[in-house]
């Protein structure tokens, strides 16, 4: 395979104060701490390092001063971060991984930005800050537990006012960003709705929070859909508001900030990396794309689907390469229809026996992938995380 590094993209929406920070310092803070390559099988870099460690020192501020991280307004970053076989591991010299490394780029999208009009070069900025997100796959649009809480019994309030400043946040850009008015491929197509700061409100799952939000303001969560769909092409694949997901970044007390208490932060990576892998092939197999979008959808798709195939013992009754596969000229050239359809079908013992089989050939980015297709399944399972059906 020619290009050896499987990279996604993530963008986090979130108004200020809504706990951006805090989470990306929760999430690359524990990676810089010992024995955390041994533990996961990959270490994680942050490609720019004085990110890296303004990030680790934000989490050693929480972790040993009870110390939150400084509000940054106004701002829109990206981080990259590289994943690869933890240091510790070795290679088998005979067998070539099909990924050298996964690259997460992480963007991180203020509520200012949707809240306020700006003009000038801060308005340049925004326009500039907003097409880094059109590379990525999932979007997550931040719910604050501390506002439901201050608007407890009448959260409407609060959650038709979050919907629609991203709704005229986005539409206010569609302008800038759309080419001519012409609706874009390449755009994110899974909006996931995150509650951040989970913890204070430890009665609420997964299944409550989509009640909550459908309950209190789908109407304008469907105008948000709207909206998005608005801007792309081929509007049927799209997941707005079909997610869910529960996030606590750390246990907050006045005295202190437990850092080992998370909650759905170890889920970024699998949602960014392989969450939109059977959400693409599916919307691929059930519905008339235009092939230019089918293209997109299926980029990296083929080259998580090849790691797997590469491995999965259960394929191997399968012709490899089979029959040119229908599902589209681009997914997995070496595949068979039904193969394809038994890689995303895999249920949870499929998926131990193709990670146990990775590990036994070295291959642990394939391992990896395959963990976190199991992650997913496991949050599924105690309401962490929901996932559409569609
Ligand atoms: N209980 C709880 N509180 C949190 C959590 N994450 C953040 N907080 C609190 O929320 C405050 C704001 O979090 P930040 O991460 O700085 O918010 P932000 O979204 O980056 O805000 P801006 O930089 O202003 O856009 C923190 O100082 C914490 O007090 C969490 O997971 N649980
Ligand atoms: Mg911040």
């Amino acid at each position: 395979m020619s290009n050896k590094v499987l990279e996604q993209h993530i963008a986090v929406f979130g108004e200020s104060g809504s706990g951006k920070t805090v989470l990306l310092s929760s999430f690359f803070g524990p990676t810089e701490e010992a024995g955390y390559g041994e533990r996961n099988l990959f270490d994680i870099v942050a490609d720019d390092a004085g990110q890296g460690n303004k990030l680790y020192q934000n989490y050693l501020g929480m972790k040993n001063s009870a110390r939150v991280p400084e509000p940054n307004k106004f701002r829109s970053i990206s981080y990259s971060f590289t994943v690869r076989r933890a240091k510790s591991l070795t290679r088998d010299p005979k067998n070539k991984p099909p990924f050298d490394a996964l690259r997460l780029v992480w963007h991180d999208y203020p509520g200012e930005w949707f809240e306020q009009d700006v003009s000038g070069e801060e308005a340049d900025r925004r326009v500039e800050g907003f097409r880094s997100l059109l590379g990525s796959d999932v979007a997550l649009l931040l719910v604050d537990a501390q506002r439901l809480l201050d608007n407890a019994g009448q959260e409407e309030a609060y959650l038709k006012s979050l919907f629609r400043n991203y709704r005229e946040g986005l539409g206010r850009l569609r302008d800038q960003i759309l080419d001519d008015g012409k609706p874009l491929v390449a755009f994110p197509r899974i909006w996931m709705v995150a509650l951040s700061k989970s913890d204070l409100i430890p009665e609420m799952d997964v299944h409550r929070l989509k009640e909550l939000v459908i309950e209190k303001s789908g109407d304008d969560l469907n105008r948000l859909r709207d909206t998005i769909a608005d801007m792309v092409q081929a509007p049927d694949a799209l997941a707005v508001g079909e997610d869910f997901l529960l996030l606590s970044s750390a246990k907050f007390t006045p005295e202190e900030i437990e850092v080992t208490e998370r909650v759905g932060v170890d889920l970024i990576l699998p949602i960014a990396a392989v969450l939109p892998f059977e959400r693409h092939v599916h919307w691929v197999r059930a519905q008339q794309l235009p092939q230019k979008v089918a293209e997109e959808l299926l980029n990296n798709a083929d080259k998580i689907a090849t790691a797997m195939a590469f491995v999965a013992p259960f394929l191997s009754k399968v012709k490899l390469p089979g029959p040119m596969a229908a599902i589209g000229p681009f997914l997995a050239r070496a595949l068979s229809q039904d193969a394809i359809d038994k890689l995303v079908g895999m249920g949870r013992s499929k998926l131990e026996e193709t990670k146990a089989e990775a590990l036994s050939r070295h291959d642990y980015l394939t391992a990896v992938l395959t963990r976190f297709r199991i992650d997913l399944e496991d949050a599924e399972q105690e309401r962490i995380l929901l996932r559409s059906l569609k």
